[in-house]
């Protein structure tokens, strides 16, 4: 299938050219976020153009930070997901204002009683029963995050309750937070996360915590998550004081 044109007509140099098209079709989503660019020499050959060009564009491309190259898997569309950093959004909202599809790989759910580390940090009691989620969040294929949730008690009917997303049946429950304090951190993914995630063990990530408060002030969410490194740019509007 071919991933755009040449413009026929235009003066820029060719490798600008083609540097145009496959921006293109990245902005018009036929090559897809996180999708593997062809060889080198099936677009020299599809552009016909030599290899030095398509070289040379993909060199652009990656420098703009539309695409990345990975170690000996070739070049992929960077595709990275613009997440406000200051808005109470979900996983879910968050990919389906994307126009992408997100679905979850469980790999705990369970339920009891709160840990002191919990109980400290979402001023809960001893003794207080949680709802504890550890999931895989997908965009499309593509594993995005790692994000294990701790849940007030309080907060849901069940611990079935949660299908696809926490916030709509914390929602459904009347439970969604509406306030959170949130920090993010930089780190370098471990064995285990690495392999959940497929990545390489080392490669960079970003850890938000987050603890969101219902309208009366309770706690009702504490959530860890790991955010791929190359697969986000975190966004906020800033505002001096009046
Ligand atoms: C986001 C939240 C997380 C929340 C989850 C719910 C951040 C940093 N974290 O990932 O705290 O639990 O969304 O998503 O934004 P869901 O409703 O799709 O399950």
């Amino acid at each position: 299938e071919q991933i755009g044109a040449l413009d026929a007509q235009g003066r820029a140099p060719l490798y600008q050219r083609l540097q145009d098209a496959l921006r293109g079709a990245i902005d018009s989503q036929l090559l897809k976020p996180q999708q593997a660019l062809p060889p080198e020499r099936d677009l020299a050959a599809d552009f016909q153009v030599s290899r030095i060009t398509v070289r040379k564009a993909l060199d652009g491309l990656v420098a703009e930070g539309l695409l990345t190259r990975r170690q000996g898997a070739g070049t992929f569309v960077a595709g990275r997901v613009e997440k406000q950093f200051a808005k109470l959004t979900s996983f879910s909202e968050d990919m389906a204002a994307r126009g992408r599809t997100s679905h979850s790989k469980w790999i705990a759910r369970s339920e009891g009683s709160v840990t002191p580390d919990e109980a400290l940090t979402l001023g809960l009691s001893p003794g207080t029963r949680v709802y504890r989620f550890a999931r895989i969040r997908y965009a499309d294929d593509f594993a995005m995050a790692l994000e294990y949730s701790t849940i007030a008690g309080y907060g849901l009917p069940s611990l079935d309750a949660v299908d696809v997303s926490l916030y709509a049946a914390l929602d459904a429950a009347g439970n969604r937070p509406v306030r959170a304090l949130q920090r993010l951190r930089a780190v370098l993914f471990n064995k285990d996360q690495a392999a959940l995630l497929g990545v390489e063990v080392g490669a960079p990530g970003l850890f938000i915590e987050r603890r969101g408060f219902l309208e009366d002030g309770r706690a009702i969410e504490m959530t860890h998550s790991w955010y791929r490194g190359d697969a986000y740019d975190f966004v906020a509007e800033l505002n001096a004081l009046a």
